[in-house]
């Protein structure tokens, strides 16, 4: 199934745990880059360039759309920690930083994460 579809049928997935929780509590494996105890980044499994990172919030928010003022600080230190991570991955030329939510945003995993893309030339518009 390709990312369109999966992102067709996440919706049914709202509510139940996602598959990044079971990541946090270790119940699932994953190429672990950074954790503290506000997120966790590990390698995507479906990389769509030589570099593909995500930073995943600890709390459960499902998209961009349920954040609270609350969680600012929070959102601003996954931001820093996805260009700590760049540095890390020696992205020197630049990367791309991406939120999706919602249907429409190809979303498919209903847990907040933040995709770091990099190592090959980005275009724009996106597809
Ligand atoms: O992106 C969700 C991303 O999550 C997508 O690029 C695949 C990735 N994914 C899904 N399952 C896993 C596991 N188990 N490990 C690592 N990466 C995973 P979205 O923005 O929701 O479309």
């Amino acid at each position: 199934m390709d990312e369109l579809h999966r992102a067709q049928k996440a919706k049914e997935e709202i509510g139940k745990p996602s598959v990044f929780s079971k990541i946090i509590k270790k119940e699932l494996p994953a190429d672990i880059l950074f954790e503290d105890d506000q997120c966790i980044a590990f390698h995507d499994i479906n990389p769509q360039a030589p570099s593909h990172f995500l930073v995943v919030s600890k709390k459960p928010i499902p998209m961009l759309d349920d954040v609270q003022e609350e969680d600012t600080k929070t959102l601003g230190h996954m931001l820093i920690i996805a260009k700590n991570l760049a540095a890390q991955e020696k992205l020197v030329n630049g990367y791309r930083i991406v939120i999706n939510n919602g249907e429409q945003g190809c979303q498919s995993v209903y847990h907040l994460h933040i995709h770091v893309v990099g190592g090959r030339q980005m275009e724009w518009p996106p597809g």
